[in-house]
């Protein structure tokens, strides 16, 4: 999980925004104070451990892990912020501010299901016992076909996984958002699954890119971004990325998406990005960047192949396309 190398994708130091604070992998992990210790040790010794990741979370921005950089620019922050998906909210992209009904802390988070034990902690308790925040350039893309590339701010979802010592049967994680149509007017429409639910497998969970975000442009996450924590997989389509997660269930059954209960087939449950593989309705070749409102190719993986191709080697060998749709 930590990193070895730059991604053939990130590129050359000088790039990206001005004002965020640079710090590399080993500069940042002794700013948090894990000096000298791996991050398992960090995670297993519980009280100096939470102290200086208490001492870590506190600071937005957080420092920049420079391994994760970007081809593109990023997107302004107006854009990102105000043409959102939170259909708890509402089905267009308007909904920031209705979203601003959403009181997001204290916020509890339940770990159950498969695990040695099941716990109920606050968010922030949750991102200090998970390691202190660190800051990521990653690209998204909608299944829609529109594309932003921001800093998000957060943890591995990996941190998660250890801390929550799934018992051995577990083999997916399934994530949950809060209930509540009295913020929330979309959940009154009785049509939709509610509460909106994702689910991943634990070596999807896993992989050094799975990032749990408190935040993005360096301040905390605003509502309607999903806060006060949210999924981030870059390398899927974004309807995986579930907002403000208030459960996170370890489980040995394949979790049935939201958007799959909805039709499973425009989205099945691997939703990793493919432009080779058109959407029932329409291409996904390009992808309209938010901002600019420029066009431009999409990529297999949405870019982050090297990473992640390999957690699907020799998957539904005969229908390739299941794992893209
Ligand atoms: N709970 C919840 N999570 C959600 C959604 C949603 O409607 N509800 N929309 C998804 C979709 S389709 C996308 S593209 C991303 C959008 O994230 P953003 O609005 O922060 O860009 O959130 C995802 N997570
Ligand atoms: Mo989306």
């Amino acid at each position: 999980m930590l990193i070895k190398k730059r991604p053939s994708w990130a590129m050359a130091e000088a790039d990206a925004t001005s004002e965020h604070i640079y710090l590399n992998r080993r500069e940042w992990l002794r700013a948090a104070g894990f000096a000298g210790l791996g991050l398992t040790t960090a995670l297993t010794g519980v009280g100096g451990f939470a102290a200086a990741a208490v001492a870590a979370i506190e600071g937005y921005p957080a420092p920049r892990n420079m391994a994760y950089r970007l081809d593109r620019d990023i997107t302004p922050e107006d854009d990102a912020t105000t043409y959102t998906n939170f259909y708890e909210f509402g089905s267009s992209k308007n909904i920031w501010k209705r979203a601003q009904k959403l009181v997001t802390d204290p916020w509890m988070v339940t770990i159950d299901g498969l695990v040695e034990t099941e716990i109920q902690l606050d968010a922030e308790d949750l991102i200090a016992k998970a390691g202190g925040l660190e800051e990521r350039l990653y690209r998204h893309r909608c299944v829609e076909a529109w594309a932003m590339a921001v800093p998000w701010s957060g943890v591995p979802l990996a941190n998660l996984v250890k801390l929550a010592k799934p018992k051995p049967e577990a083999k997916y994680l399934q994530m949950e958002t809060f209930l509540d149509p009295s913020i929330a007017p979309g959940q009154k429409q009785s049509w939709y699954p509610w509460p909106y639910v994702e689910g991943l497998t634990l070596a999807e969970a896993t992989n050094e890119l799975a990032f749990l975000a408190t935040g993005i442009y360096g301040k905390p996450m605003p509502a309607q971004n999903g806060a006060p924590i949210r999924l981030v997989t870059p390398w899927k389509y974004g309807f995986k990325s579930v907002k403000s997660i208030t459960r996170f269930t370890f489980t040995d059954k394949q979790p049935v998406s939201f958007w799959e209960q909805l039709n499973g087939n425009e989205y099945g449950f691997w939703a990793n990005v493919n432009p080779d593989v058109p959407h029932p309705r329409w291409s996904q070749k390009t992808e309209r960047l938010l901002g600019s409102n420029k066009n431009v190719r999409t990529q297999i993986y949405n870019g982050y192949g090297e990473q992640v191709a390999g957690l699907y080697d020799g998957m539904f060998p005969n229908d390739g396309r299941k794992l893209f749709h």
